[in-house]
């Protein structure tokens, strides 16, 4: 298990007060052995402070979106986080990063994509983090596995609206040892 590399400041922890919260995370991956990257991710989400994975989707295999290249392998976690929002999206980019995660250019392929797709009820929209993901009602590659976790995020309409994307669930054990 690699948790995630810490930065020297300490982690923005949320005060007493506040309540952790239940969010989501959309993982993909389209560069290298993609299953073994998410695998790895999910355990080091697990480790960051604060944060546990509580739930995670099976993975499935799915076309680029968007996007050219191989195709990706995509699933999602639900983690209960005592992280800050921007704490969180700054712990996922290190891992990220640790992962080789290189931005050449615009939905290039990559060997690891952490997305913050809810983060509780919040609405948060800021240079750095749009939450809820603006795009995930157009996505089969995210709406299929979050229903499968969380069935009450889906709306219906929204999964009959991508029936058209290839997506494909697949039997692999992905995260085991969480
Ligand atoms: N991510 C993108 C763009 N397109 N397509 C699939 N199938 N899966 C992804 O994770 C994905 C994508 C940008 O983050
Ligand atoms: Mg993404
Ligand atoms: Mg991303």
């Amino acid at each position: 298990m690699n948790p995630a590399p810490q930065s020297g400041a300490a982690p923005a922890l949320r005060p007493d007060d506040h309540p952790a919260t239940t969010a989501y995370i959309g993982l993909g991956a389209n560069l290298g052995d993609a299953a073994a990257a998410l695998g790895a991710a999910a355990r080091a989400i697990h480790a960051l402070p604060g944060t546990r994975v509580l739930r995670a989707s099976s993975l499935y295999r799915s076309a680029p979106v968007d996007a050219t290249g191989p195709d990706y392998h995509n699933a999602v976690v639900a983690v209960r986080t005592a992280l800050a929002p921007q704490a969180l999206l700054s712990a996922l980019q290190a891992i990220e990063a640790a992962a080789g995660r290189e931005r050449p250019y615009r939905n290039a392929p990559r060997t690891l994509d952490l997305d913050i797709l809810f983060f509780g009820e919040q609405a948060i929209d800021t240079a750095t983090l749009t939450v809820p993901h603006p795009r995930l009602r157009e996505r089969a590659f995210v709406l299929l596995p979050l229903a499968e976790i969380a069935p009450r995020q889906v709306h219906p309409d929204w999964l009959a609206a991508v029936q058209d994307q290839r997506i494909e669930k697949l039997a692999t054990v992905w995260c085991e040892g969480l």
